[in-house]
């Protein structure tokens, strides 16, 4: 599958739909999730061209993956949730019901967030 330059978080990363930003680096972007399931519900997302978790690993730089991982334990921090705890969460693919192609890490706090899969 090839990286659709249309999704949703390349027009958010090109400044075509706004967001409510919490904090970008030279490789990483991250800001509120528009439908948020918990109090505090934020995606990370790297800035390059990545699908998901498998295109990531396989073809993104050391500093990238680096930034992104060092980005998510920032943002949960500025966001409050580090003391009390947090779930991230990447979806990959169609089983995960992974809904936009560009890869994010979800991040979920500010209550307890559960079971950590919900059959269905
Ligand atoms: P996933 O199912 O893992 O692909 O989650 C995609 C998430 O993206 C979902 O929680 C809703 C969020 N989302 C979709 N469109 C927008 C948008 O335009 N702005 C923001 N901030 N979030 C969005």
């Amino acid at each position: 599958m090839a990286y659709d330059k249309n999704n949703i978080f390349a027009k958010i990363l090109r400044g075509e739909i706004p967001c409510n930003k919490i904090y970008e680096n030279e490789h990483t972007f991250a800001f509120h999730d528009v439908n948020p399931q918990t109090p505090i519900h934020a995606l990370v997302i790297p800035k390059g061209e990545y699908i998901s978790m498998i295109d990531f690993s396989e073809n993104a730089s050391e500093t990238e993956i680096s930034s992104l991982f060092k980005t998510v334990t920032k943002v949960a921090r500025e966001l409050g949730v580090e003391n009390n705890g947090y779930r991230i969460l990447s979806n990959i693919g169609d089983d995960a019901n992974q809904e936009v192609k560009h890869l994010h890490i979800h991040i979920f706090g500010g209550c307890n967030v559960g079971a950590m899969i919900c059959r269905r």
